[in-house]
């Protein structure tokens, strides 16, 4: 199976790329782990990504806050698909990350999910890997049925203590 690269522009970003590592680790998909940032080692972010399909990767995940460059930077070096996290650091709420992460110009894309969606990027990046991996697919609609049970018990719940 490919892997996927998880990408962090510092450690204080750990806290949420969290949840895209448990997710990954949820669907054992092969994940390797990194800070690299677009401005403090933009070198070897840089190489990472000239060299991530040659060294067996399928998808990118970048997490970063403030001017967040990172899933851009990444994504003008390789033609993987690279999912962004903008991450809520400090000030702007996340908004300065968000605006930063999806205003790509048109040639480069960065598939951009919510600020601090790290779960949402990992399922993205499993789904990525799905298209060409049946048992992965056959994973991801195990836990949509799942998760729609749980809602649909919650709604019998509420529905239930509320409604009359
Ligand atoms: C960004 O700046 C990082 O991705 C992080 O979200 C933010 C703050 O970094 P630190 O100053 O905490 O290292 O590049």
């Amino acid at each position: 199976m490919k892997k996927v690269a998880i990408i962090m522009g510092s450690d204080s970003d750990l806290p949420v790329v969290e949840k895209a590592i448990s997710t990954l680790k949820k669907y054992s998909v092969p994940t390797e782990v990194h800070v690299y940032s677009a401005h403090r080692t933009p070198v070897q972010a840089k190489e990472f990504a000239q060299n991530a399909r040659k060294n067996g990767f399928g998808a990118i995940i970048a997490a970063a806050g403030k001017a967040a460059h990172l899933a851009g930077a990444l994504a003008a070096s390789t033609t993987l698909p690279v999912v962004g996290i903008p991450v809520k650091s400090s000030t702007l709420d996340g908004v300065d990350a968000l605006l930063s992460t999806v205003q790509m110009p048109s040639g480069i894309p960065v598939a951009t999910v919510a600020i601090d969606g790290a779960a949402n990027a990992a399922l993205l990046c499993v789904q990525i890997l799905a298209v060409t991996d049946e048992e992965l697919a056959e994973k991801l609609d195990a836990e949509r049925a799942e998760n729609t049970a749980k809602i649909l018990e919650k709604d019998r719940e509420i529905s239930e203590k509320y409604s009359g």
